[in-house]
């Protein structure tokens, strides 16, 4: 389209749908008539895609946590500088679509993992398709009251949905025991960079099926009719804020059934359409399961083919050449299991098959090691390596504690079905779209093309030692810090001044990921600052990003606590020229896009073992940001990647940690550290307050308390933390160091999903 196509479609659509011109519309009609104009620009090359190609894949996946769609997709598109110029001729300014609102239907790593792995297989041309819920609420929008987290409901189509179409035509329907449900696809289009391969993701949401019920309406039942909609529309009203277990929840149980039931009706339907053969739809689609939530597809599928007329034991063959297994976490709590008792009576047949396989496994390995159901509990990770055909962790040291532990039993009899496929993220919108000015000057130093090729990277490593690219990097940084400081003023109230050291922690919470471990550094330098200690330590701005799951209670003192040593801190004229804290409200995509940039210290103090990978790392390392981290998930391969000595690491390592847990006693560091003691007992004794809420209380326990004391070794390791935090510290500001800033850029080219989407096309779905 040219411009004035462009600005005509523009024109039309604000007319026809608001009765609007660009002089009179609000922001909203200006981004659904914007959005529209390009879903028409699209809407050939998206057709032609649809039809392209032998074999698809599918990514099932309970969450995708998109983000802004907009500038991304102009962006691929190749028109955002265009758009931002022509729009601003007539007086428009494209910014303001900031204020739209994110899709978030996803909680965190593993949704945001599956919406950059949507974005990179069209990318490099791959037919993959995703299948996830249209939540009609996505992740809560978090607030804090006096320092306590809030949650709000996230009404993500507050300014409509410009970018999918309901697909009313291709619903189906979704039957429980006690009621039917009609699944309504709605899709969106998946983008790649340069717009040349558009690939769908198809959401579904859950209506009444049919017209309601006239004879209820006759007799003005109208309570009735009511409530058999609400039930119905209940299954994807609401993304569980949840990031590792949500026990037994019925609803839950029934969002798995509803969105594999209705991708796996889709696939066959859209197979027997193309008048292929049942038996031949594994050489048609391969399905990717984003962890155990959609794991429900593989019974559904057998269920279906046998309905096609296949006997059980060809139908499980089939379904163990289509399906793939990806593990995302060994945190025990999250390997889902559910009530077979449950799954019986809402879903008889599916427990039905999941009975079948049982017996299957038995017969075929009498000793009862490995097993599906084992006292009236369905394992669903042991569903899905069974009948799958590849499983795979999403870091290498993740995959190796697989094999050697979680899995240890499948790994013995399955070895081949095992393999490593490394997370990556994508570098349009973590690099190219959310810091456009370093990549001005990576594409004035190694020309343009790096954004579809980010192993081209490793062309800046020579700059590293030219003192004048180091400088200009550093300057970015500094201009990136400026504007994350506006906006946190603007947003949070709170003055970080861009010569400070801007450490950023930004992630869920949760204790694994040591949070606390943080803040007790904070108040380590506070009060050594306070006492003389610390003359030569660089004034460092401590930057948190965090949603906790609403019912989890530390994680929402810990949140609590940090606000606490904000206050306090940032109000102490003592310190304050040295430390500023800040809780950022409400950490989402967006403001990862403008906190990653601004980041000079990438903080990922997992206990070791405990992060299955990491994507934050990832994004911070490719804006130019060291590591301060653990060898775990991912950091292990940065660390291969940009030379451990680039990046700042400490801790106990894996093996370490299972030394230590033998015979572990916190309350012994905790009494042979004054400085430490004191910090702790900051949390009882007055320095802060916790509004008679017991949080605090309840944090100190945690580390003392019963046998899961300090489970994730948080005074064990801070020591070796503030060691390597110090030196940090010292190191900043010189020439060396930012030397491995751009080292670190220069090395991120593994972490591409480009690069991950390609080893799951080679060496999973066989393309
Ligand atoms: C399970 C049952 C019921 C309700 C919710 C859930 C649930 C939801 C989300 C369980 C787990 C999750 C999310 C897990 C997750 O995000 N894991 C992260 O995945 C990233 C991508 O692979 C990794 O980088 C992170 O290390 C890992 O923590």
């Amino acid at each position: 389209m040219n411009k004035e196509e462009w600005m005509n479609t523009v024109e039309t659509l604000l007319k026809a749908n608001d009765g609007a011109s660009l002089e009179t519309a609000t922001v909203p009609e200006v981004y659904r008539a914007v959005s529209r104009a390009a879903m028409a620009d699209i809407y050939d090359t998206w057709e032609s895609c649809k039809k392209s190609s032998k074999k698809r894949v599918g990514y099932l996946s309970a969450e995708f946590l998109v983000g802004r769609a907009v500038f991304s997709n102009l962006y691929n598109l190749g028109i955002l500088g265009e758009v931002r110029d022509w729009m601003k001729e007539r007086g428009f300014d494209i910014s303001s679509f900031e204020e739209i609102e994110d899709a978030a239907l996803g909680n965190g790593g593993l949704g945001r993992l599956a919406a950059c792995y949507l974005e990179s297989g069209a990318t490099v041309s791959i037919p993959l398709d995703g299948y996830g819920i249209r939540y009609r609420y996505g992740l809560f929008r978090q607030e804090f009251e006096n320092g306590f987290q809030r949650e709000a409901a996230d009404d993500w189509q507050r300014c409509g949905d410009p970018w999918s179409y309901r697909r009313e035509d291709e619903s189906v329907l979704v039957e429980f025991s006690d009621f039917a449900v009609r699944a309504v696809p709605y899709d969106m289009p998946v983008i790649g960079y340069g717009g040349k391969t558009i690939n769908t993701l198809r959401l579904w949401q859950s209506e009444q099926p049919g017209s309601f019920d006239f004879a209820a309406f006759d007799s003005m039942q109208i309570d009735k009719i009511a409530k058999d909609n609400v039930r119905c529309e209940s299954i994807s009203y609401a993304l569980y804020p949840n990031d590792s277990t949500e026990k037994g929840r019925i609803l839950r149980l029934r969002q798995e059934y509803f969105f594999a039931s209705a991708s796996v009706q889709d696939l066959i339907r859209k197979h027997k359409q193309k008048g292929l053969p049942i038996e031949k739809i594994n050489e048609h689609i391969s399905l990717q399961l984003n962890d155990t939530h959609p794991v429900f597809a593989i019974p559904e599928f057998i269920r279906l083919v046998m309905k096609e007329g296949l006997k059980f034991e060809k139908a499980f063959l089939l379904a163990r050449s289509v399906f793939n297994f990806t593990n995302h976490t060994i945190l025990g709590e999250a390997l889902e299991r559910l009530d077979m008792k449950r799954v019986r009576k809402l879903l008889p047949e599916i427990a039905r098959i999941l009975t079948k396989m049982q017996a299957r496994i038995e017969k075929e390995f009498p000793s009862g090691k490995l097993f599906l159901i084992k006292d009236e509990t369905v394992h669903m990770a042991n569903v899905a390596i069974y009948a799958g055909n590849k499983v795979n962790g999403v870091a290498a040291l993740h995959t190796e504690i697989l094999k050697e532990s979680t899995f240890r039993d499948w790994y013995e009899v399955y070895p081949e079905k095992f393999l490593n496929v490394t997370n990556g993220v994508t570098p349009r919108r973590w690099l190219a779209l959310c810091n456009p000015e370093l990549s001005a000057l990576i594409t004035e130093k190694i020309g343009d093309g790096w954004q579809a090729d980010l192993e081209r990277l490793k062309e800046l490593e020579k700059y590293a030692d030219d003192p004048e690219v180091r400088h200009a990097f550093a300057e970015i940084k500094y201009l990136k810090k400026q504007q994350l400081s506006e906006y946190v003023l603007k947003r949070e109230g709170v003055e970080l001044p861009p010569e400070f050291i801007f450490d950023v922690q930004a992630k869920r919470l949760h204790e694994y990921k040591r949070q606390l471990m943080n803040a007790f550094s904070i108040l380590y330098y506070y009060f050594r600052i306070k006492e003389g200690k610390e003359p030569n330590f660089k004034p460092t701005a401590f930057i948190f990003g965090a949603k906790a799951a609403p019912a989890y209670w530390n994680a929402k003192g810990v949140i609590k606590f940090i606000n606490a040593i904000a206050d306090k801190v940032n109000n102490d004229p003592e310190v304050n020229d040295k430390l500023r804290v800040v809780f950022v409200t409400d950490y989402n995509v967006s403001y990862a896009e403008k906190i990653m940039p601004a980041a000079d210290i990438s903080e990922q103090i997992s206990m070791a073992g405990m992060e299955a990978s990491g994507t934050g790392n990832m994004k911070f390392m490719l804006n130019g940001t060291v590591t301060l981290g653990t060898m775990d998930g991912a950091n292990v391969e940065i660390c291969e990647e940009a030379g451990r000595e680039n990046e700042y690491i400490f801790g106990a390592t894996v093996e370490e940690v299972k030394e230590i847990k033998k015979n572990y006693n916190p309350r012994e560091i905790y009494n042979s550290d004054p400085e430490l003691k004191r910090i702790v007992d900051t949390l009882d004794d007055g320095t802060f307050d916790d509004q008679g809420s017991g949080m605090f209380r309840s944090v100190k326990e945690s580390l003392f308390g019963g046998w899961s004391a300090d489970h994730y070794l948080v005074l064990k390791d801070f020591r070796d933390y503030v060691r390597v935090k110090s030196e940090l510290n010292r190191d900043y500001g010189s020439e060396e160091f930012f030397a491995k800033c751009v080292r670190n850029t220069a090395n991120g080219g593994k972490f591409s999903s480009d690069r991950s989407i390609l080893d799951y096309a080679k060496n999973v779905w066989n393309l």
